[in-house]
């Protein structure tokens, strides 16, 4: 066991004892949200430079890089940091990894020159991941970078370059240890299943004093840090954790401090992973962080890298629902950032070059929904980010009431003296904008609207065809909920996803020939989930229908509910789950009302 003695003087470990151990401290404040009290307008002064940062790099990085998914020769599954977990290696044998650590092609100045010049504002590193090895210098531990034969503090060489790069350096924690013999999962009494270490003695509240501990090391050592990013809180409560004393603790020496969601308290910001929430998560700061293939730590056999034009697009649809991407790269054991990683950031830094000012210090689009692509602001502009470059040169925003002063090519005012101004044509319906023939980029071209005053939309309503029917497409349906979602691309083109049944989807639709119309749903369902009831509600009126099943989920039928009648005027259309028996209710492709 690799441990040194708490260095703390012996009165701090009792100070830090009675206030740690519940049943000796004085009665916890109660659990808040917000441990440190301030003015909103105090945390939107914190909160400031990380909102306009936009883009972030993440790094998995550490002994686990070594093996690179592969034990024994044999490849482990999942992600390549979980390898201890996933090859359910022992301890002792894990931690023999720790005399192999040397990573002499690390070059933390060509790092920070990786994240610069892609266009990312911060950097979140794992200063210990959940196998408890530490890439700083602990004097709580040995279990750390300094008793390796690469014996240098990793993470005071990367603070100083990122910062000289006008980048701000920032913490990943893993407050799971699979090392420390304190820490054990999931409340009293087990270990993992690999981990043969005797239970008893453990003490979850010790555990808690050493993570403070390191830390006060990683919040005093290594100069200003802009977010500590826990991670790995899931086996205990915020209240186990401390979580409060913890925050107060770290703003109490870095008072401007950003602390993510993840010690069980909402605190600063919201984590989705792996995913872009559909209607981004409104009323509070958010941040996706990504994989650029499957893995967080370097596994050497994981090829699936998402393109570059995915990696762009992501970016933009995130902060154009008013969110932070935080994608990651997992370095090898020499050191170095895989080059498909360098080739997309390089290629994403490109793209930023031209249209940085469509991304950084903006906020989420007034628009629900485009179909051509996306749409951030500032005061006074709106950036269009097209992704599908009208083929006729007419790009319509819908529902645009805001005169607009000037319309040009973002890219045409970035590098070129004379800039080419674009004619714009307002209507009821929104604003045209003439394109020239070519779009500047091929994976996504800013269209700058110059603006008098806030940006004003009225949300598009759908009207009826020349026939008098009208057409709700899944692409136009508002979705309410967060897992609900629009699917397009291998067949489908439907609202799936939709296993709860709180979520619900609506349409704003304009009548101008009122009458009685017939109600049609367009949907799929696969073989056995079938059986889901929803109802059709419009004009105070409500049609039901039962989910049969079609064969699969991109094999879609259409069932006729019946029929409603509809007076001239705005109406919106809702579809609302009843009861969802299997899983998941339908992929919903369209609602059709034809007239009678
Ligand atoms: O278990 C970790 C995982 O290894 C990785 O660090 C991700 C990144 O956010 N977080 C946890 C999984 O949610």
């Amino acid at each position: 066991m690799i441990f040194r003695r708490l260095s703390c003087r012996p009165l701090l470990s009792v100070v830090g004892l009675l206030l740690l151990s519940p049943s000796l401290a004085p009665a916890a404040v109660p659990e808040s949200s917000t441990p440190v009290q301030e003015t909103p307008a105090e945390r939107d002064a914190r909160m400031g430079w990380w909102r306009d940062a936009r883009f972030g790099m993440f790094i998995h990085w550490g002994l686990y890089a070594i093996p690179a998914g592969q034990w024994n020769g044999k490849p482990v599954d999942a992600a390549g940091e979980w390898i201890m977990f996933n090859g359910k290696i022992p301890l002792k044998e894990y931690e023999s990894l720790q005399k192999q650590f040397n990573p002499v092609k690390f070059d933390a100045a060509k790092w920070a020159k990786i994240a610069k010049d892609a266009g990312m504002k911060y950097v979140v590193i794992t200063s210990k991941h959940h196998d408890g090895f530490c890439l700083f210098d602990s004097k709580l531990t040995d279990y750390d970078v300094m008793s390796t034969p690469f014996r240098r503090d990793i993470m005071k060489e990367l603070a100083e370059a990122v910062r000289d790069q006008g980048l701000t350096m920032c913490w990943y924690h893993s407050i799971l240890d699979w090392h420390h013999p304190d820490y054990l999962p999931r409340g009293p009494g087990s270990r993992r299943p690999w981990d043969t270490r005797p239970t008893t003695g453990a003490d979850l509240n010790r555990y808690v004093d050493y993570m403070k501990g390191q830390l006060r090391e990683l919040l005093t050592n290594y100069g200003p840090i802009g977010v500590v990013w826990f991670d790995g809180g899931w086996d205990h409560t915020a209240k186990e954790l401390h979580a409060e004393e913890v925050v107060r603790m770290m703003r109490g020496i870095q008072p401007k401090l950003i602390v993510n969601n993840r010690i069980n308290l909402p605190l600063d910001f919201d984590t989705p992973e792996q995913t872009i929430p559909p209607t981004g998560i409104p009323g509070r700061d958010w941040e996706t962080c990504m994989t650029m293939n499957d893995t967080w730590g370097f596994k050497k056999d994981d090829h699936n890298w998402k393109s570059t034009e995915t990696l762009i697009r992501n970016l933009i649809d995130i902060v154009s629902k008013g969110g932070n991407y935080l994608l990651n790269v997992g370095p090898t054991a020499e050191g170095e950032i895989p080059p498909e990683s360098v080739e997309r950031l390089e290629a994403m830094g490109r793209w930023m070059k031209t249209n940085g000012e469509a991304i950084y210090g903006t906020t989420a689009s007034p628009f629900l929904k485009l179909a051509w692509g996306r749409c951030t602001q500032k005061p006074g502009k709106l950036f269009l980010h097209v992704f599908d470059w009208p083929k006729n040169g007419e790009l319509f925003v819908p529902g645009l009431k805001n005169k607009v002063k000037q319309a040009y090519l973002l890219a045409d005012a970035v590098n070129n003296a004379k800039v080419e101004l674009l004619e714009t044509t307002q209507s009821d319906d929104g604003v045209t904008v003439k394109l020239p023939a070519e779009a500047p980029d091929k994976i996504a071209s800013v269209v700058v609207l110059e603006i008098e005053g806030p940006a004003e939309v009225e949300p598009p309503s759908i009207r009826q065809s020349a026939g008098g029917s009208v057409f709700l497409p899944a692409v136009e349906a508002v979705i309410h909920g967060k897992t609900a979602r629009y699917e397009s691309g291998e067949g489908k083109d439907n609202v799936g996803y939709w296993s709860d049944a709180q979520e619900w989807v609506s349409w704003d639709l304009k009548i101008k020939r009122p009458g009685t119309f017939r109600v049609k749903v367009i949907f799929a369902c696969e073989d056995g989930v079938e059986g889901g009831r929803y109802a059709v509600e419009i004009a105070g009126q409500k049609l039901t229908g039962t989910v049969e099943s079609t064969g699969d989920w991109t094999m879609f039928e259409t069932a006729d509910l019946g029929t409603v009648r509809l007076d001239a005027g705005r109406h919106t259309l809702v579809v609302r789950p009843v009861e969802i028996p299997h899983g998941a209710l339908m992929n919903l492709q369209a609602v059709v009302l034809r007239p009678e």
